[in-house]
């Protein structure tokens, strides 16, 4: 009798998959794998069902033997333990990022001389419709703000990029890379208050209120699914702070992060270079304790970022911070520095986790760039944050483009470096 092999990274099963079945029953014995959610996340596609629902799932197909868990999106832990006879799968992994994955599996099976069976992949509408249910699904708020907290269980670390408009927001989502055979894309999204700010040309001093930046989060919410990460600059005054907490919650944003600073907010990227004031610890504590007493879900994140290191307040002050307010309540801490060198950053994360292995930490590497995820998740990080990277690539493009429009009295010499017209009348997708 011969095996045949399919992996699944489905919540729902549909007529394509039923097919995959069928067909490779005609071959011999079924197996078919169930992908980890690690695995799964990596894959864009967020589990709405546990792995043991999804192998329950597949179990009941007719025709199925045995499901297994597989890890590895690119099959390296399942193909050389099982040594199926035959893969079978849908023939849209034979271009485009999947055809990475088939690539691995050739070569996994041609050690033995197993054999790979591309069928037609069913594009049916039902099946369509399936896929963008479950889409839908995931950008509703009981969905969207549990996320964060599940991806930082299951992810090593979890990458978020900054987004402050219905554009970007579609960028963090749909960007995909394939690197070294594996897909890769963001987690979650930041909506940072400078890049807010900056895409209204204003200045990051809380000016922006929040009645506006709720509007680009809800601009941002309509055409994403992934989980959002709020900078909350300071959270305002306490008796405001609570009544936001619901409304975020309730929009379904996963955190918030405020800084323990008072007054007239600047960009922490200033420093010392400008008059900032770091809030007295006890009043901060005070803030955060309120807002997690307003949270009406487990889900909601309420996360205190410390300003010590970027107002020369030293590795102590740091520490002592962080350990008051995860006393008071917070669901993680950010830790931020200018320095260029992550030297800092790295060790009051190894001192933090001498006494708190759990909390979450967060980074954003927008000085100290050097330091790769790899090395972040080593000492302890969960949460990397790519803060305003997208609004400075826009900005010099933008800038030169004008420029040269002005120069050259037409637009024929800039063409090369833009969006073909037929493409930007086709990015945004019509339902
Ligand atoms: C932001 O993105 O607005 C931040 C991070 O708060 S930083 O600009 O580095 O202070
Ligand atoms: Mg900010």
């Amino acid at each position: 009798m011969k095996t045949v092999y399919a992996c699944f990274c489905t919540d729902v099963i549909h007529e394509g998959h039923l097919n995959i079945v069928e067909q490779a029953h005609r071959y011999g014995k079924v197996v078919v794998g169930a992908l980890s959610d690690e695995a799964l996340i990596r894959f864009n596609r967020f589990p709405t069902r546990s792995l043991e629902e999804r192998m329950r799932l597949y179990g009941e197909i007719d025709g199925v033997e045995e499901v297994v868990v597989q890890n590895d999106m690119l099959y390296g832990d399942v193909i050389p333990t099982l040594r199926p006879d035959y893969v079978i799968h849908g023939d849209n992994w034979l271009t485009g990022p999947m055809a990475g994955i088939r690539a691995s599996v050739e070569s996994l099976l041609s050690a033995y001389g197993g054999q790979i069976l591309d069928i037609p992949y069913t594009r049916t509408e039902a099946v369509r419709a399936v896929d963008t249910q479950l889409k839908e699904k995931l950008a509703m708020p009981e969905y969207r703000r549990k996320r964060l907290r599940q991806l930082i269980r299951i992810c090593p670390v979890v990458k978020a990029i900054e987004a402050h408009s219905g554009l970007t927001g579609l960028i963090a989502e749909k960007t995909v890379v394939e690197h070294n055979g594996r897909l890769d894309q963001f987690d979650a999204m930041w909506l940072s208050s400078l890049c807010d700010s900056t895409a209204k040309g204003k200045p990051d001093i809380e000016l922006v209120d929040l009645t506006s930046r709720l509007r680009t989060i809800d601009d941002i919410m309509e055409v994403t699914t992934k989980p959002i990460i709020l900078d909350g600059d300071t959270g305002g005054l306490p008796e405001h702070f609570v009544y936001n907490v619901r409304t975020l919650e309730r929009m379904g944003v996963s955190a918030v992060i405020i800084e323990d600073k008072v007054g007239l907010k600047k960009n922490s990227l200033f420093g010392t270079e400008v008059e900032q004031e770091q809030a007295p610890i006890e009043d901060f504590c005070a803030k955060i304790a309120a807002g997690k007493h307003a949270q009406l879900t487990e889900d909601f994140m309420i996360i205190a970022r410390i300003e010590s290191l970027i107002l020369e307040k030293g590795m102590e002050d740091a520490l002592t911070r962080a350990a008051a307010f995860v006393g008071a309540g917070a669901d993680g801490i950010m830790i931020h520095s200018r320095r260029k060198d992550p030297a800092e950053i790295l060790e009051f994360c190894d001192r933090f986790r001498e006494t708190d292995a759990h909390t979450p930490i967060v980074v954003v590497p927008s000085s100290f760039n050097s330091v790769t995820e790899e090395e972040l998740a080593d000492h302890g990080v969960n949460i990397v944050i790519y803060a305003n990277q997208l609004t400075r690539s826009a900005f010099p493009a933008m800038q030169r483009t004008a420029e040269d429009i002005l120069r050259y009295h037409r637009a024929k010499e800039v063409d090369d470096r833009l969006l073909p017209i037929k493409d930007i009348i086709t990015l945004i997708h019509e339902l």
